[in-house]
């Protein structure tokens, strides 16, 4: 079995594909799409994904892109520990999770706020303070929500890692490095906690990206 996904390591919806494959012990190939040179708005990776976005995905033949699709895909075909709970609400836990993170918190956190902070700032830009200041409590909802469906944890989703875990993990990874997300995390000890968990695990250490 042969698994290729297409967008930068430092993306992280392409990190979050990558932790899956880590945790299932799969070994696969990362072609870079550099989206801070319009990559991905170019021919080849547009017949990959006509929307432009990363990772797009390929096994042996078989594109997919969008993230859950892979991700879900991966999880049932691959052996190793299942990353989708049996148990029905648990599951439902799991696909909440990831909607408010691919509905609100990665808009919020990563698209706006550490866009504007950690890169147009960061390069001598104008940074947008009203966009942040809009953002903020929509982030702050977010994770405010996340840590009280996650209750007692250790994880997301309960005692097993789930998809929801390798979905926070890349956005709060960034997040924590701007002021505002130092700030998030220090009124939210259950998922600053839980943080520390996720971060500690090899799919993590092994997918950190290269920055600069
Ligand atoms: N719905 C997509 C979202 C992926 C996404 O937003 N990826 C970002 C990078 S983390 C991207 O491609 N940004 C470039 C753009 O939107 O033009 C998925 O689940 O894969």
């Amino acid at each position: 079995m042969s698994f290729t996904i297409f967008g930068p390591g430092y993306s992280t919806y392409v990190r979050t594909v990558r932790m899956v494959l880590e945790e299932k012990g799969a070994p696969y190939e990362l072609v870079e799409v550099d989206l801070l040179k319009g990559e991905h708005r170019q021919p080849a990776h547009l017949a990959r994904n006509p929307f432009g976005t990363v990772p797009a995905f390929d096994h042996d033949g078989f594109g997919l892109y969008e993230s859950r699709a892979i991700a879900t895909y991966l999880d049932r075909i691959l052996p190793g520990p299942r990353l989708t709970p049996a148990e029905p609400k648990a599951e439902a836990r799991m696909l909440q999770i990831q909607g408010i993170v691919d509905s609100y918190a990665y808009d919020a956190t990563i698209r706006t706020i550490f866009i504007q902070r950690a890169l147009v700032g960061a390069q001598g830009g104008t940074v947008d303070e009203a966009a942040i200041a809009a953002a903020r409590p929509k982030a702050e909802l977010a994770l405010a929500e996340i840590e009280r469906l996650m209750g007692e944890g250790p994880w997301l989703v309960g005692a097993e890692v789930t998809l929801a875990d390798l979905w926070l993990a890349p956005v709060l990874a960034y997040f924590r490095m701007v002021p505002e997300g130092q700030a998030a995390m220090a009124a939210r000890p259950g998922l600053a906690a839980w943080f520390e968990r996720i971060a500690a695990r090899p799919s993590f250490a092994k997918t950190i990206p290269k920055l600069g």
